[in-house]
């Protein structure tokens, strides 16, 4: 979308002509035709055929007859004997998440997160704990998480992921408040931005785009995570049930899939909005202390989250794009993660803060 854009053009004048490019009709063709095309994708998927066009597509494990295939078909299995538990580092709807330490015949040990399945489960409880494997084992990209295998061929059930030392994103915010220079911040939501145009590409919506659902390791990259809860929000403490029986993340959730369950790439798009909020006010909640409902009405009057403290005008300007009202008005990842890189290659293009700008008017 919008692949218009000169890249010998100024940022600033850069930022109005992508701003311009979301309205022109040119381009509003190029939206409908390629949303035409998505649909046509996923149509084709959902009558049993992958597309034969050389970029590789996600396949929803909730297709197969039997889920196990799937996870046969996109995972590896691990025998438990190259698996070394050390700590338990959290908890997880299924069961504890611990770190350890991988070695595979031939190969050096790597640092690992363990997922496990609490005994006494359902087999349907299995299930739904190995989709996420599924879904993960599809992906091969800097900004994802990962998957190095599974165990499922004997107990616990275990789902093994690269490590990532600074845990959550929104938790790892919080406590370094303040500590990050806005090059730094703006190189985190460029990762993100790289894995979201990765997943967008595959056809894949991620449906819980937050700064929770973010991991970061010990060099900051930020990679996106949790891809069970995609199709189920149950495991998510911020879901709330909607009028419609859905259970939604509220403040991270385009309107019209809070309103109609409209989900896609342009929803994941709103939902990165917010997390460049998260990012930008160092995890501060988004719309604070507002009750889920009174967020929804705001919304629909118009309002939007203001700058957080010290946030450049350019990255609060795309963030209100990214919460335009009509999903074809945001812009694609390509196009964010495009405006990122020319910011990061401008460093002066974050100089005017909106605090700056608020002190003229
Ligand atoms: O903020 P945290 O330390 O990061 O607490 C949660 C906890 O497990 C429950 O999900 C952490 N966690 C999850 N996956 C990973 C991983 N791949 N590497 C490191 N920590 C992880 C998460």
């Amino acid at each position: 979308m919008c692949r218009g854009l000169s890249c010998s053009i100024e940022i600033q004048a850069d930022f109005y002509s992508l701003a311009n490019c979301f309205t022109c009709h040119r381009c509003q063709g190029y939206i409908k035709a390629r949303m035409k095309s998505e649909e046509k994708r996923r149509t084709r998927f959902h009558s049993g055929h992958v597309p034969f066009s050389g970029i590789k597509t996600y396949v929803d494990p909730d297709t197969y007859e039997d889920p196990t295939q799937a996870v046969e078909e996109f995972t590896k299995e691990i025998d438990p004997s190259c698996i070394r538990i050390e700590r338990v580092i959290g908890t997880g709807e299924f069961g504890e998440v611990c770190s350890g330490r991988l070695r595979l015949p031939g190969r050096a040990d790597i640092a690992v997160a363990i997922k496990t399945l609490k005994g006494g489960y359902v087999e349907q409880q299995r299930r739904d704990f190995l989709r996420e494997a599924s879904i993960m084992g599809q992906f091969n990209n800097p900004n994802i998480i990962r998957l190095e295998g599974v165990v499922t061929k004997s107990r616990p059930v275990m789902i093994v992921v690269e490590y990532m030392e600074n845990g959550a994103l929104d938790s790892f915010l919080r406590t370094n408040d303040g500590h990050f220079t806005v090059i730094q911040l703006v190189g985190m939501l460029r990762g993100i931005a790289v894995g979201m145009t990765y997943l967008s590409d595959m056809g894949y919506i991620h449906r819980d785009l937050a700064a929770r659902n973010i991991l970061v390791d010990g060099n900051l990259v930020c990679k996106v995570s949790d891809f069970g809860m995609s199709r189920v929000l149950e495991d998510d403490p911020e879901a709330a049930y909607t009028a419609t029986g859905g259970k939604i993340p509220i403040r991270w959730t385009a309107p019209e899939a809070i309103a109609y369950g409209k989900f896609s790439s342009a929803s994941d798009t709103w939902s990165y909005g917010i997390v460049m909020w998260e990012v930008m006010s160092y995890g501060e909640r988004p719309y604070w202390e507002m009750s889920n409902q009174d967020v929804i009405l705001s919304i629909e009057e118009g309002y939007r989250l203001p700058a957080p403290m010290g946030c450049p005008v350019a990255l609060h300007q795309l963030m209100l794009h990214c919460w335009q009202k009509e999903r074809g008005q945001r812009p694609h990842f390509s196009d964010i993660l495009t405006f990122l890189e020319k910011l990061i290659h401008n460093p002066s293009s974050l100089l005017t803060l909106v605090n700056d700008v608020q002190r003229l008017d």
